[in-house]
Order: C-alpha cells, then sequence, then structure tokens
C-alpha cells in the first residue's frame, strides 16, 4: 500500500514539472487554455461544438480531445473546421501534462487564442492531474443527479467555473438547482455557476463571456 502510494506522489511530481513547461509555453503564446471535466455524457464535447461557433471569427480556438477509444470527438470538432487533436490513453482515466505536450508539439495545433482539453470523461482522476491549464470547468449535467457535487467535492472545490448543463432538460428530470448551485457555492465560494443548454442556446453567450474576459485578462496580465 505503501508503494502504491509513494509510485502516485511520484507520477504526480512528474506531471507537476511538465505542467510548469505547458504553462509557460500558454503564457509565452497568450494562448487561455481551459481543462473540461465531467462524468461522460455530460455535454462537453456539445457545449464546446457551440462554443467554437459563438466564438467563430473573434477567438482563435483549438482543442485536445482525451478519450479511452475513438477519433470521435476530435472529428466532431475538425467537421466544424476548428483544429482538433485527440489523444488515446487506452484505458487511463485521466490525461496527463505529458500527453498535451507532445499533442502540442505533433499533433498539428496551431497558437491560438484558447485552447481547449476535453479530459477523459471521469469525475475523479482528472482532478489531480495539472495540465498547465488557466483553469479546469467541470461540467454537470441536470440528468445526472443533484447529489455530484457533494459525492465528488474535489472537482467542485478546484473548477473555476462550473458548468450545469443540458438545462432544457431540466422541466423534465427531478434536479434541485437552487440546491446544487447552493452545494457548489459551499465547496467553492469565488467559483462561477454556470446554467447552459447547448441544445437551446441558453447561458452560452455567458459562458463566452467568461472566456472572453479570462482571455483578455491574461493578455494584460501578459503571463
Ligand atoms: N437535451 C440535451 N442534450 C444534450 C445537450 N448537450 C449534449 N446533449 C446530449 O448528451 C449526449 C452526450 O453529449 P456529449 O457532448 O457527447 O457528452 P461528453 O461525453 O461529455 O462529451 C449526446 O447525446 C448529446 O446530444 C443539451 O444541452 N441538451
Ligand atoms: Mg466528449
Amino acid at each position: 500500500m505503501k508503494q502504491v502510494v509513494t509510485v502516485k506522489r511520484h507520477a504526480l511530481a512528474a506531471n507537476e514539472e511538465h505542467a510548469e513547461l505547458l504553462r509557460r509555453r500558454f503564457a509565452g503564446s497568450g494562448t487561455l487554455a481551459v481543462n473540461l471535466i465531467s462524468s461522460p455524457g455530460s455535454g462537453k464535447t456539445t457545449l464546446l461544438e457551440a462554443t467554437l461557433r459563438a466564438l467563430r471569427g473573434t477567438v482563435s480556438c483549438a482543442v485536445i480531445e482525451g478519450d479511452v477509444a475513438t477519433e470521435n470527438d476530435a472529428d466532431r470538432i475538425r467537421a466544424l473546421g476548428v483544429p482538433a487533436h485527440q489523444i488515446l490513453t487506452g484505458g487511463s482515466c485521466h490525461l496527463d501534462a505529458r500527453q498535451v505536450a507532445r499533442a502540442l508539439d505533433e499533433g498539428g495545433i496551431p497558437e491560438v487564442d484558447v485552447l481547449f482539453i476535453e479530459n477523459v470523461g471521469n469525475l475523479i482522476c482528472p482532478t489531480t492531474y495539472d495540465l498547465g491549464e488557466d483553469f479546469k470547468v467541470v461540467v454537470l449535467s441536470v440528468t445526472e443527479g443533484d447529489d455530484k457535487p457533494v459525492k465528488y467535492p474535489a472537482i467542485f472545490s478546484r473548477a473555476e467555473a462550473a458548468v450545469i448543463s443540458k438545462a432544457d432538460l431540466l422541466p423534465h428530470v427531478p434536479f434541485d438547482l437552487a440546491a446544487v448551485q447552493a452545494r457548489i457555492r459551499s465547496l467553492n465560494p469565488t467559483g462561477t455557476i454556470l446554467v447552459a443548454s447547448a441544445l437551446s442556446g441558453e447561458g452560452i453567450g455567458g459562458w463566452t463571456d467568461l472566456l472572453r474576459t479570462r482571455l483578455a485578462a491574461k493578455r494584460r496580465a501578459g503571463v
């Protein structure tokens, strides 16, 4: 048991070094890097598709996709004319900083204003792996149940923004939106909580405003 803990600690320490290199790289290019984390199927790729359509022509974007198998998500992004690279983890439950660096070096990803990294779908492992991102976003769909913030507190406390997705389904599912917002707020008092539907477009403006504001702040700060 002690050995397992030690190995995990070493893996995380090595990841930190690579994450720091990525952070410097993103600072150099003025790229806002956003790490999207959620359960499978909560709507990350669909949210990205709506986001890329909304930012088109004003903010240059690229996407790194992380999945256990298939190029499906990268293909969905490329279909919009946006550069995308698919990392296949072959079973691993999270992306690490070295994989992201390799994707940037070899994946044909140009320097852009905003780089989205769609992590492997789960609310646990990706939480502890820094990818040099500016901030993490947790996506929680209304069909997943309103208890998830208290069951997976680490990601909800670490993510600077929480997007409650599939809001168009709220009339059809038992999901106490006010209670979820209060639970997230108690885990992360300074975070932003957005309610959105990629299908209806609700909340997409607020989400893209947040991205534009964070990008402008990063450019002003020069880091
Ligand atoms: N009703 C509704 N369905 C959505 C919405 N966003 C995504 N979906 C559906 O949810 C499923 C999973 O979406 P996807 O974006 O692939 O999730 P990911 O695994 O988190 O990337 C798909 O069937 C989508 O059509 C939404 O805003 N409203
Ligand atoms: Mg996806």
